[in-house]
């Protein structure tokens, strides 16, 4: 177990409206304003995805590019950028993500039911992603919806090698409508069956909606790191909607520090994920 806790911020992805959540952050500026808040109070990677002049969700790559520099210039943020994008994606897009140059970039391990729609991760996209990320020096973090997902990726480390920097770091995202529950059961399910993954593995853990505080607690307590935002939880209790992502930043940094595993640095992240400087 790590001494420190990495705190991932997934600050907008692609699922709610600007109409229905006026504090998400859409425009660029907003975008790097809610790195910088985050980072302040104890994230260090962002999990980004764009929105357009509409904000609607993009995978354009001009866009992309801008947004990877502009957070480069102004935090010390690892940046993650999601080769998932919207359900609507085609593959191609989500695979252009990886020429904006990010540090990291998501990879998902297989398809899911994400409410009335279908998360479409084919094995050979997945191949696919995996293997460009290594060619390109890009570190991915797997994302695992559903337990078999993580058989999903022994079976590609085993086939495929590595990944780029040579650990191997996954996000459990728990409560999407289709995959895994968000419950302190289902994430030891998964604690058990990373033993089959290398021993150096890491994860953070991510519960949708009122999932958020169990899975919170749950990874703490079995020694794994946090991923919250607006991405993910738009409530930030009953009857209280999120005000900022930097609120529910400092609320995983204040659990982080009780359990005595403060939030770790940018830095420290860097080494830990084998992200080069
Ligand atoms: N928006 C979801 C369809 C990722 O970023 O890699 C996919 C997602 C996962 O958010
Ligand atoms: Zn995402």
């Amino acid at each position: 177990m790590t001494t420190t806790t990495l705190i991932t911020v997934a600050p907008t992805g692609a699922e709610s409206s600007k109409a229905d959540v006026p504090a998400l952050p859409v425009t660029l500026d907003e975008l790097v304003t809610t790195g910088k808040e985050c980072q302040a109070v104890g994230a260090s990677v962002i999990h980004v995805h764009l929105r357009d002049d509409d904000a609607r969700p993009t995978l354009d790559l001009g866009r992309l590019k801008e947004a990877v520099a502009a957070l480069r210039a102004e935090t010390d943020l690892i940046v993650q950028l999601s080769s998932g994008g919207a359900v609507t994606d085609p593959e191609s897009d989500r695979l252009r993500v990886l020429d904006a140059g990010p540090d990291m970039a998501s990879c998902t391990m297989g398809t899911v039911n994400f409410g009335d729609d279908v998360f479409l991760n084919r094995w050979s996209f997945i191949v696919e992603l995996h293997t460009r990320m290594r060619d390109q020096g890009i570190v991915p973090e797997y994302e695992i919806f559903d337990l078999g997902q993580l058989t999903a990726l022994r079976r590609l480390l085993d086939k495929h090698g590595l990944p780029a920097g040579g650990h191997v770091h996954l996000d459990l995202v728990m409560g999407v409508p289709g995959g895994m529950p968000a419950t302190a059961e289902a994430l030891v399910a998964c604690v058990q069956a990373m033993r089959d993954l290398p021993s150096s593995t890491t994860f953070s853990a991510t519960g949708i909606g009122r999932g958020t505080l169990p899975v919170l607690l749950a990874s703490l307590s079995a020694g794994g790191h946090l991923r919250v935002g607006m991405e993910d939880t738009v409530t930030y209790a009953k009857g209280a909607p999120v005000e900022s992502n930097a609120q529910l930043v400092a609320r995983a940094s204040a659990f982080a520090r009780l359990a005595q595993r403060p939030p770790m640095t940018p830095s420290d992240a860097r080494a830990l994920l084998g992200i080069r400087a």
